[in-house]
């Protein structure tokens, strides 16, 4: 048999699947969601690394300085640009997200930091069954040059608190590359407005009962200009997240039971 695809539907031109590799086809478009805050330097290299067969690129502009929007529309004349009203990275990926209109949707940083040739391995975990595509650093394959030991100790330590108190097994936390099918948003519905979002969504993912699947990931170093994340600061809006999730787990399980009881105790079928 050939090794590339053969399209399910005969007819160049009426064809809604786009080859993605050569063993995989797919029909859904896909968003590729880019929170940035004076990134202009960096964007010519992240754009240059994402593949032509997504639908659209969304690009949240979070008030920058610099040319971000210039160099991103001259880059990319298709770049959808919306600005965020808030502030921080969860407020531009909630924005970014709600003006998506793939499917399929992908979340990339701007630092340069990210691979957009990854992406055809999040889409083909999503096509192939999962619902959310998580991409890991410390996953097999995975790997990054841009994280500092205390960062390293951190994030292992908060993932290994996520890992005991939601029954997850993850091998990352707190990573801004991954992919997930549009309807996890409504199961999810994101709340918060900063770089804890990459861990709210993987707490809710496992609350929502969603199938996960770790992508092994490369994180490079930033391309030009410094970090937005202060380790402290953030680490400590992480664990508050992980807490305050954790207490409405407890709430809702009480919840569950006290009705339980009710209904157990007015005779009532479960
Ligand atoms: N729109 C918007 N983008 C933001 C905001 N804060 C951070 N970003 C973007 O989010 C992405 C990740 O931010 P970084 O500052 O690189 O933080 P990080 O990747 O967690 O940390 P490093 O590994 O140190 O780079 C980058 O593309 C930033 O431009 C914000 O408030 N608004
Ligand atoms: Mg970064």
């Amino acid at each position: 048999m050939s090794s590339s695809v053969r399209p399910a539907i005969p007819g160049k031109d009426a064809l809604p699947y786009r080859l993605i590799s050569t063993h995989l086809a797919i029909a859904p478009p896909v968003s590729v969601v880019i929170p940035a805050m004076n990134e202009a330097e960096n964007l010519p290299y992240v754009f240059k690394t994402l593949p032509d067969w997504i639908h659209e690129v969304v690009l949240v502009d979070g008030n920058s300085t610099d040319d971000t929007v210039r160099v991103a529309r001259e880059l990319r004349p298709d770049v959808k640009v919306v600005k965020q009203r808030g502030t921080g990275k969860g407020d531009a990926l909630i924005t970014g997200f709600a003006a998506s209109t793939g499917d399929i949707i992908v979340m990339v940083d701007a630092d340069g930091s990210a691979d957009g040739e990854e992406i055809v391995s999040y889409v083909s975990a999503l096509v192939s069954g999962a619902d959310f595509a998580k991409g890991s650093r410390f996953a097999n394959g995975g790997g990054t040059d841009d994280m500092t030991p205390i960062r390293k100790l951190g994030n292992h330590v908060l993932c290994a608190v996520v890992n005991a108190k939601f029954g997850a097994r993850y091998t990352d936390l707190c990573y801004g590359y991954n992919a997930f099918w549009r309807h996890c948003l409504d199961q999810i519905d994101l709340d918060c407005t900063g770089f804890e979002v990459e861990t709210l969504m993987n707490i809710r993912v496992v609350k929502a009962g969603l199938k996960v699947q770790e992508i092994p990931s490369h994180e490079y170093l930033r391309i030009h200009g410094t970090s937005n994340l202060r380790a402290v600061r953030d680490g400590l809006r992480v664990l508050r997240v992980i807490l305050k999730e954790r207490s409405s787990r407890r709430a809702l399980r009480l919840r569950t039971r006290t009705a339980a009881e009710l209904r157990a105790g007015r005779g009532v079928a479960p």
